[in-house]
């Protein structure tokens, strides 16, 4: 008997992907794994994260952008689908349809996103050959909660990657996938035991505020 004790059920995770689903894939494997990813959705049908999913047992859905007239029609049926698996978090993982702010109001506060810079820079797209043309020593990945401006909302966990002589835009993104990789899990996990939370003036874990990078790792 439980003598009337409840037992919390495991965070209720919907991942949004568009296309590899390697992040995906990390948040399966996670070892230490305490949430339930219920869902995966993809904007795109040829995604191959789809097949991840499936092959995981997790139930996999496509939403293609392209039968809606609208971002924003695209976006309340998006809505709809997710809120039917009743999910505690919507997790991200290379997803690149931009979110109207109608949706990001209806998630704030448990919509994380990974993004392959060291944010505030390289917002947007095309981050390892920007960061390459800039002659940068440094390069990383972000997760962060998500709010209207595209990649700026605050950073929970930050990883620094090394730019290494010779290096290509495809060798940089190599190495900075292995961080996603670590990182991302580890974020949905601190999450899933309730540490995480969005503030006024950034991310608070486990009750005090975190600076403007997050919680960084490997610096260099
Ligand atoms: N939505 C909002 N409102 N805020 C953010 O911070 C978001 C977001 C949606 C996605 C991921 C982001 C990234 O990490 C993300 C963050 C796509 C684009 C983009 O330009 C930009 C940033 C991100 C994702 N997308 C084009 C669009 O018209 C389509 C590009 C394509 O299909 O290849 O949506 O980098
Ligand atoms: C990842 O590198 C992720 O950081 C990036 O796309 C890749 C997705 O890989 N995300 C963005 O650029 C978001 N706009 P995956 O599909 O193998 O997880």
């Amino acid at each position: 008997m439980t003598s009337g004790s409840t037992t919390k059920s495991a965070c209720r995770v919907v991942v949004l992907i568009s296309g590899n689903g390697s992040n995906l894939q990390a948040l399966i494997d996670y070892p230490a794994r305490n949430y339930d990813i219920c869902c995966v959705i993809s904007n795109r049908p040829e995604a191959f994260g789809l097949e991840r999913a499936t092959k995981a047992g997790i139930k996999a859905a496509v939403l293609d952008h392209k039968n809606f007239e609208s971002r924003e029609r695209f976006d309340q049926t998006l809505m709809q689908l997710i809120d039917s698996h009743q999910p505690d978090l919507i997790v991200l993982a290379g997803f690149m349809r931009i979110l109207s702010s109608g949706f990001v109001q209806h998630y704030t506060g448990r919509l994380l996103n990974i993004h392959p810079s060291l944010l505030p820079l390289y917002k947007g797209t095309n981050t390892h050959q920007r960061v390459l043309d800039a002659g940068d020593k440094e390069h990383g990945v972000s997760v962060h909660f998500v709010t209207e401006e595209l990649d700026g909302g605050p950073v929970i966990l930050q990883a620094v990657v090394p730019v290494i002589a010779g290096d290509t835009k495809d060798s940089l993104a190599a190495r900075v996938a292995i961080q996603e990789h670590r990182i991302y899990p580890e974020a949905v996990t601190w999450f899933a035991q309730g540490r995480l939370d969005i503030a006024a003036n950034g991310v608070c874990l486990d009750g005090k505020l975190l600076p403007a990078h997050g919680i960084q790792i490997n610096q260099i």
